[in-house]
């Protein structure tokens, strides 16, 4: 029987009308990428005007810029779309399923974002600059004094949240309708396991921030006094707010990471993952339990002694699930036969430096001991370890590791290790003396400081610039491989150790893919 089957559609259209998942999650990749490089070149200008006490290059006030925009670009621009990118590329194809459920609203998903993206940027450009008030946005810093672009930033929040929301609903509903027949929960690949609870925690949060910025724009225009309290309300009610979506949205962009690791860890050991349903009850306890920490980013705000413990012990237990899973790890390597391929270098380098995150997590959570971290350093280290690890370490893994299976062609494993050994050099000639100074009591998001802390700042500032130009390397290599002429004729399952729905297709994926479903097992 004839049965036409058409490609792809031509030129800019293609990418504009697409609802393929494979487009849409190579859109969201490539959003990512140039994002990365955006928020990164702010991260290096952050850090000239560290590298001495005094001005070096920038006014403080652009500076505030500086460190907002990064964070806010780091964490919604370049992590969140990176895996949703992830989604949109791998779920499909793990579970058997020819598309999302949702294929249309997943193209609006996707271009809500270069929208926002463009407007919180032109900000900067705006009379009275872009936003100066940290990526956490505190009241009255936000509302009282915020500059005017401030709605603007608002606006784009709003977009950027309602993408995440159509984009989680689309993930939930794909995966609990688009399965393979024979596809039972307990064969559900550990990624997408731990990509339908993210999507869960953005269905929980997002609204929830949506909330948040909507009250401000509420007190900045029309009256109201929700964070004002000469009205009768109260700056502290934004911290709670923004801290119940902000908690979870630490562990929204991890959880999808640890789903990657635990995909390549097996994969370059060539063993089965150790305790596969002790991994998915653990990422559902920390899910649960990323919604009952949120005061800890608040010690300081005055709380009752009784709160102040509750929030002491629920932070220290979720090391209890974070624990199991690292755990897990090293059993699946233990006696396996390893080869350290760039996907694997970067699975242990995030194992490693993750696992330093998470100490220095447990020190935080301490609360007597947080008054002297609080706004210094110290909190920049951790959450740097913490994001660097886990979100970015494992984005470059699964990068590397599903390239051959997107493109149909092999990366450079010698340029692959050379980025991985500068951005982990990079890495933590940056951070790890920053753990020392914040110790010291250098405060964050202050463009000056004392002069005893100068040695260490520049060698932080030295390890930036060795950070970020080793991205050029992955650029490099990913960019070439990508857009590279012909195929290399490689294996469906280009790694002999995978295993998996994804490695059954041939390498490149072709456009369209199970258009019956396949047998499971
Ligand atoms: C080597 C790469 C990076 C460098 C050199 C860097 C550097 C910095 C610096 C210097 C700050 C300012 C700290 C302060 O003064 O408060 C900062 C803040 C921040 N960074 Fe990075 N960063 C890097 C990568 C990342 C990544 C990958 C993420 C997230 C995935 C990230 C998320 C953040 C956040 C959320 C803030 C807080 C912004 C705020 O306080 O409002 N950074 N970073
Ligand atoms: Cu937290």
């Amino acid at each position: 029987m004839s049965h036409d089957h058409h490609g792809p559609a031509k030129g800019l259209k293609r990418w504009l009308f697409t609802t393929n998942h494979k487009d849409i999650g190579t859109l969201y990749l490539i959003l990512s990428l140039v994002m990365f490089f955006v928020a990164g070149t702010m991260a290096l200008v952050i850090r000239v005007e560290l590298f001495e006490p005094s001005k070096v290059l920038v006014s403080p006030q652009f500076f505030n810029q500086m460190t907002t925009m990064h964070g806010l670009i780091m964490v919604f621009g370049v992590v969140m779309p990176a895996m949703a990118g992830l989604a949109n590329w791998l779920i499909p194809l793990m579970i058997g399923a020819p598309d999302m459920a949702l294929p249309r609203l997943n193209n609006w998903s996707f271009w809500l974002l270069p929208f926002a993206f463009s407007l919180l940027a032109s900000t900067l450009f705006m009379q009275g600059g872009g936003p100066d008030f940290g990526w956490t946005f505190y009241a009255p810093l936000s509302t009282t004094y915020g500059p005017k672009s401030t709605d603007f930033f608002i606006f784009s929040v709003h977009m950027m949240g309602i993408s995440s929301i159509l984009a989680a609903l689309n993930i939930v509903v794909t995966i609990f309708n688009m399965r393979a027949p024979e596809m039972t929960w307990s064969k559900l690949p550990i990624f997408v396991w731990s990509w339908l609870v993210t999507a869960f925690l953005l269905l929980g949060v997002m609204p929830v921030l949506a909330g948040c910025v909507t009250m401000m724009l509420m007190d900045r225009h029309f009256h109201t006094s929700f964070f004002n309290a000469a009205g009768g309300g109260d700056p502290v009610l934004f911290q709670h707010i923004f801290w119940f979506f902000g908690h979870p949205e630490v562990y929204i962009l991890i959880l999808p990471g640890f789903g990657v690791i635990s995909e390549i860890i097996p994969t370059f050991s060539r063993k089965k993952l150790f305790g596969f349903h002790a991994m998915v009850y653990a990422t559902v306890a920390i899910a649960f339990l990323a919604f009952i920490v949120w005061m800890h980013h608040m010690f300081t705000t005055g709380a009752p002694l009784g709160a102040q413990l509750f929030f002491m012990y629920s932070t220290m237990l979720v090391a209890v699930p974070t624990g199991v899973k690292i755990f897990n790890w090293v059993a699946t390597m233990y006696r396996g036969s390893i080869t350290l391929e760039t996907p694997m270098l970067f699975a242990i380098g995030f194992l490693i430096f993750f696992t330093i995150g998470g100490f220095s997590g447990l020190m935080l959570a301490i609360v007597p001991a947080d008054y002297q971290y609080r706004g210094s350093y110290f909190v920049v280290a951790h959450f740097h370890y913490v994001l660097i690890a886990g979100s970015l370490f494992s984005i470059m893994a699964a990068v590397y590791y599903w390239l051959p299976k997107w493109s149909g062609k092999m990366y450079s494993e010698c340029l692959g290790k050379w980025h991985f050994w500068l951005t982990m050099i990079g890495m933590n000639v940056t951070f790890f003396p920053l753990h020392f100074v914040g110790l010291a009591g250098m405060p964050r998001r202050i463009p000056d400081y004392a002069l005893q802390f100068t040695d260490f700042n520049q060698l932080a500032t030295i390890g930036a610039f060795i950070f970020g130009f080793s991205q050029l390397l992955f650029l490099y290599n990913v960019m070439v491989t990508a857009m590279r002429k012909g195929q290399d004729n490689l294996p469906d399952k280009v790694w002999d150790g995978a295993h998996g729905l994804e490695w059954t297709i041939p390498s490149a994926a072709p456009y369209h893919t199970f258009e019956t479903p396949p047998h499971v097992e």
